[in-house]
């Protein structure tokens, strides 16, 4: 088993639309487990920090904009293989070729408007975490993670 934590983003255009419910009902569906949670807009550096490897795309400058031009809702998210599960769930970057089923499939059109964001690997999930809580931030869920192994 390896219980992991990753970072998951209802972007701006998911709080917007009201589907901040519908993202978060998935995940937990699922069974993974809320760890930290806040509802806040990105200033422009946090922006710049968390999309570092995208700096030199043509579409950073449009990315950054868009992520910092309302308030999303930033989780941490645990639970077995949950930076692929995650990604699982949430779909490929253009929603046209996500697979049905999926968050960017059943809800976005346009990669440029695609709702959520999900860490891609253990090492993004630590960096970009630290970006958006502090360690003081994340609340133990212990008990429900020993109950979903004991059941699982
Ligand atoms: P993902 O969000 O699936 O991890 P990514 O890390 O490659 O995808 O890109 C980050 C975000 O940047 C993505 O969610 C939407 C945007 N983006 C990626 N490729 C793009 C492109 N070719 N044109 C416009 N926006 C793009
Ligand atoms: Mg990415």
């Amino acid at each position: 088993m390896a219980i992991e934590r990753t970072l998951i983003l209802c972007k701006p255009d998911a709080v917007s639309r009201g589907l901040v419910g519908d993202i978060i009902s998935r995940l937990e569906r699922r069974g993974y487990l809320l760890i930290a949670m806040k509802l806040m807009q990105l200033d422009g550096e946090r922006a710049r920090a968390h999309y570092a490897e995208h700096k030199d795309r043509p579409f950073f400058g449009d990315l950054v904009s868009f992520i910092t031009s309302g308030p999303l809702v930033a989780m941490c998210v645990e639970g077995e293989s949950a930076v692929d599960g995650c990604r699982q769930l949430i779909g490929a970057t253009n929603p046209l070729s996500a697979d049905v089923g999926t968050i960017r499939a059943d809800f976005a059109q346009t990669i440029g408007r695609n709702l959520v964001h999900g860490s891609d690997s253990k090492a993004s999930a630590e960096r970009e975490l630290a970006i958006f809580f502090d360690a003081s931030e994340h609340v133990s869920r212990k008990h429900d993670l020993e109950r979903w192994l004991k059941d699982s």
